[in-house]
């Protein structure tokens, strides 16, 4: 476990170095950080994340989850990077981005999974959870919207499992519950998930190619936030819908948030894939403070674009 404060991004840390870091914070910067405890996993660790506010009155939120894949390890450590900044960066126009809505961040969403790919196995993707002879719900299959009915699998031993039936999982509720019981409160306007790896920035619908009401909108978003990310790095980030984009897949967290919780603004994050090696989810700890600077970077784009709109 990493000492809270020898937290650092040049190197992934376990959940409970995470978790330390968090409630760190929340100690350091009482007035602005609170730490927010979504419930007990499968397993029963905490889903632990920040509300970060910066005491402007009335202003909307944005809500990032992150780490629901196990073995994207790049997804906690953005998610991470990006509260570091909001809270630390000296940088005017990161100040006025941070000071313009409040900040629900989620960095491991999946905490029996991610644990698991310190522990046993690194290519874990799914939930813990137990079903006879395999084990794990593909979460960004669970939720309830549309579930099951694309690019999602009914066996238990599949890395894209979706679950006995739609929102079964605790993660997924922890999940749901939060957000139905807070979203109108803290007017949260822009809902992010951070995966990886693809290089891309992704909106719904995923399990249909009809396009949402404001398709326009978030595909322009998108490009602006893809535009960023190569006027920074060179590195190209695609944008579209899921369906159109990536593949046709049912029952992932943000469709579920667009089209029953009706927050307008939602995007997806594939971040990149490393070059080099086998394994495209393994990417080198040398990577994290780019690959976490630019998706820092587009972010604020599509924050200020959202508030255009
Ligand atoms: N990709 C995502 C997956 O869940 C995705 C793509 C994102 C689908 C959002 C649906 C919604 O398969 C990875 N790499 O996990
Ligand atoms: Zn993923």
């Amino acid at each position: 476990t990493t000492p809270a404060d020898q937290f650092d991004w040049k190197r992934y840390h376990p959940l409970e170095s995470i978790y330390n870091w968090l409630e760190n914070l929340a100690k350091q910067h009482p007035s602005v950080v609170t730490l927010v405890d979504l419930g007990s996993s499968t397993q029963g660790l905490p889903i632990k994340g920040v509300r970060l506010a910066f005491g402007r009155e009335n202003v909307p939120s944005v809500f990032v989850e992150s780490g629901i894949h196990a073995r994207e390890w790049i997804a906690p450590a953005t998610a991470t990077y990006i509260i570091d900044q909001l809270l630390n960066s000296k940088d005017p126009e990161i100040r006025e981005v941070a000071r313009s809505q409040n900040w629900l961040i989620f960095p491991t969403v999946n905490p029996d999974g991610y644990r698991y790919t310190f522990v046993g196995d690194r290519m874990w993707r799914k939930n813990r959870a137990l079903f006879g002879i395999c084990r794990g719900v593909d979460l960004n299959r669970n939720f309830p919207f549309h579930w099951n009915v694309t690019g999602a699998s009914g066996d238990p031993c599949r890395y894209d499992y979706s679950g006995p039936s739609a929102g079964s999982e605790v993660e997924t509720q922890r999940i749901v519950q939060y957000l139905e019981q807070h979203s109108q409160a803290e007017k949260i306007k822009t809902f992010i998930s951070l995966h990886s790896y693809s290089q891309m920035i992704m909106f719904p619908y995923g399990h249909t190619p009809d396009r949402v009401e404001n398709y326009q909108d978030l595909k322009e978003i998108g490009q602006l936030a893809a535009q960023r990310i190569k006027d920074i790095s060179g590195r190209i980030y695609k944008s579209g819908s899921i369906y159109e984009t990536i593949y046709p897949s049912s029952g992932g967290s943000k469709d579920w948030a667009h089209g029953h919780l009706k927050i307008p603004i939602t995007f997806s994050y594939e971040l990149r894939g490393p070059s080099d090696s086998e394994d495209l989810f393994i990417l080198s700890a040398r990577e994290i403070e780019p690959t976490a600077s630019e998706a820092f970077a587009s972010l604020q784009t599509i924050v200020q674009e959202a508030g255009k709109r």
